[in-house]
């Protein structure tokens, strides 16, 4: 994996650059739409590859394991194969899942006991379990199984597991140096910081991680429910001390606003299941604000779905024909809200691209920040 930085913003912290992988280019800032078990849910590959475009999608290490299982994945060949995509992949560890949806977790020094949110089936992952998982289900980039500590979270508790998430580094790099490819392209590790909201826990991770020399890094443990600004002012203490030359990615971040601001704080890449869950509930992300379509005001509305038309569905239909969908409940009208809200992340972080480069991109950001701080 090659990192280029092609402009670096005159007043924020902002890049704009390009990662180059086997499996192509990704412009960064990049959001990845989340392909949780093998599908960005509602939308066909085609549609995702022609009318909203990413360069990468992002696949879950837990969901995959349990279904439907690495065997399957190994006999088709990888993920890429299995469900028809060429692109880039990212997997996360599952250092997140497990704490967010299995049952019963014990968490030690050795790895993560829990039961399946599926069947209450009993697994263990370990640094060295959930890299052979990742080899076999075989995404461009791979992560570090960490612990994401939850908030608010006592300091003892986030410093003890801030150190067993350096431990677990080590041994999944250990474990990945015996672990050899299993298909004819690379695969890319990402460390992962953590850390909680304590500054000078957040410093040390950070160090920490520069110093494993990994071509990209990334940080967790934000975006769990603590304040956007004790968000922000963490995301700038750890982008100051990562280093500039390799790419940062902010996990499970976030809304609109959010990406911007930690885009402006120096972070490349990003995903959420924001666009998607909340499309599937009716909400919808434009330039202007949100949108809950199931509101009454639009039932007589034959305005566009969203005037900008960054992608087909946002003229083809109707504000009060979506709405109609959303009240009878029919599929169409969560897969046109999916692909309309992807195509606006798509679309947003591009917009930052251009302004990073133009070198207009603090204004610009200030300015949309305010615009779509706005429920419609
Ligand atoms: N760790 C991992 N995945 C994650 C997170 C984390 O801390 C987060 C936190 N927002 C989202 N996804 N491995």
């Amino acid at each position: 994996m090659i990192f280029k930085r092609l402009a670096t913003d005159a007043q924020s912290k902002a890049r704009a650059g390009l990662i180059e992988t086997d499996h192509g280019t990704i412009e960064t800032p990049i959001f990845m739409p989340v392909g949780t078990v093998a599908s960005v849910k509602g939308v066909h590959q085609r549609e995702l590859k022609d009318d909203i475009n990413p360069d990468i999608i992002l696949g879950n290490t837990y969901h995959l394991y349990l279904r439907p299982e690495t065997q399957v994945l190994e006999a088709a060949g990888g993920l890429h194969k299995f469900m028809n995509w060429d692109r880039n992949i990212l997997t996360d560890s599952g250092g997140y899942q497990v704490y967010s949806l299995s049952a019963n977790r014990k968490i030690k020094e050795e790895g993560v006991k829990f039961k399946s949110h599926i069947d209450g089936s009993t697994h263990v992952f370990t640094p060295e379990n959930v890299m052979e998982i990742q080899r076999t289900i075989g995404a461009d980039i791979i992560m570090a199984f960490d612990e994401c500590t939850p908030y608010p979270c006592d300091y003892n508790y986030a410093k003890r597991s801030m150190h067993m998430t350096h431990r677990w580094l080590e041994r999944c790099l250990a474990h990945l140096k015996k672990t050899p490819l299993k298909y004819d392209y690379d695969q890319t590790f990402f460390p992962i910081v953590q850390g909680s909201t304590y500054k000078d826990l957040r410093v040390q991770s950070a160090e920490y991680i520069a110093n494993a020399g990994a071509k990209g890094n990334a940080i967790g443990g934000l975006s769990v429910g603590e304040p956007a600004e004790e968000m922000y002012a963490m995301a700038e203490v750890v982008c100051d001390i990562l280093p500039e030359d390799k790419p940062r990615y902010l996990m499970g971040v976030g809304t609109p606003i959010n990406i911007l601001e930690n885009i402006a704080l120096g972070v490349d890449m990003f995903d959420c299941v924001m666009p998607t869950r909340n499309a599937r509930n009716g909400m919808l992300f434009t330039a202007n604000g949100t949108i809950n379509i199931k509101n009454k005001k639009w039932e007589f509305d034959f305005s566009p779905v969203d005037e900008m038309g960054i992608t087909y569905v946002d003229t083809d239909y109707s504000k009060a024909y979506l709405r109609h969908l959303f009240k009878v409940n029919e599929l169409l009208g969560k897969q046109i809200a999916t692909i309309h809200n992807l195509g606006f992340y798509l679309w947003l972080v591009r917009e930052a691209r251009k302004h990073i480069i133009a070198g207009d991109f603090r204004e610009w950001k200030d300015k949309m920040v305010i615009q779509m701080d706005n429920r419609l």
